[in-house]
């Protein structure tokens, strides 16, 4: 997969896309990241990139043209058989998701526009295949907004985790949170770990740990049981979960 970064501080990407499995997944040739500064497109001396809001109010705006044109100059030439999806992070995006990732996950191409100030110039949104937003709070700028697309996203590409570090048991993988972990010392600060995972008992541990997976999303994420993929085994547990 090709990735195309578009921003005006390049210098937030250099570490975050270098280290740990991201890092690993350039080396192995699964992935490629190129970081691109909107300012090289801009169109006047001083390399501004924004303007004050028609219509007055507060905050600048992106203007249109260095985003287009930095746009125009990474799809030009076309990366495989598909075109790129073209992606905005802002606010007022479109949430993503688990489900997102998998879909970008399976594209060769992304190019990714951080966008910044009050937003951007509305008349170059024809550009974007996609608006999309990490959460319901405010972020400085859509770069920190990116690197969480493209993380999450770049370990969903088939090679880039290794079979240790394997996606399966993601919280969300399959629509409910994760269950507890515990590794040595068996006894840690007067803290026992739960008896079941050092009895050599598979089913039992596949049992609890399924039932700990769903206790905690009940607590937690009650919101994610009603669109869960849910086995008749997960609905037992549930009615005995909730007639405790
Ligand atoms: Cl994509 N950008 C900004 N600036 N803030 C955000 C966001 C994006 N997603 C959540 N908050």
């Amino acid at each position: 997969m090709h990735v195309d970064i578009l921003t005006i501080f390049p210098g937030m990407f250099y570490g975050a896309i270098s280290e740990s499995i991201l890092g690993r997944a350039q080396e192995q040739g699964l992935l490629e990241i190129s970081i691109h500064d909107i300012r090289n497109f801009s169109q006047d001396k001083h390399n501004s990139v924004d303007d004050y809001p028609f219509g007055g109010g507060p905050g600048m705006v992106m203007q249109a043209e260095p985003i287009w044109a930095a746009v125009q100059s990474v799809t030009s030439a076309p990366y495989g058989s598909r075109p790129p999806r073209v992606i905005l992070t802002t606010p007022a995006g479109k949430q993503f998701t688990q489900e997102m990732a998998k879909e970008f996950a399976s594209e060769e191409h992304l190019v990714i526009v951080c966008g910044h100030y009050e937003g951007i110039d509305e008349r170059v949104s024809d550009v974007f295949t996609d608006e999309v937003s990490i959460g319901d709070f405010v972020l400085t700028g859509g770069e920190l907004a990116s690197m969480v697309i493209v993380d999450a996203t770049a370990r969903l590409i088939p090679g880039v985790l290794g079979d240790s570090e394997s996606a399966k048991g993601d919280s969300f993988y399959d629509g409910i949170l994760d269950y507890p972990h515990y590794t040595r010392p068996r006894q840690w600060r007067g803290m026992d770990v739960p008896e079941v995972l050092v009895s050599g008992d598979h089913e039992k541990i596949r049992v609890w740990r399924r039932t700990e997976a769903l206790k905690r999303t009940l607590m937690r994420r009650p919101d994610l049981l009603e669109t869960a993929a849910l086995t008749d085994e997960d609905r037992q547990i549930l009615r005995s979960l909730l007639n405790q």
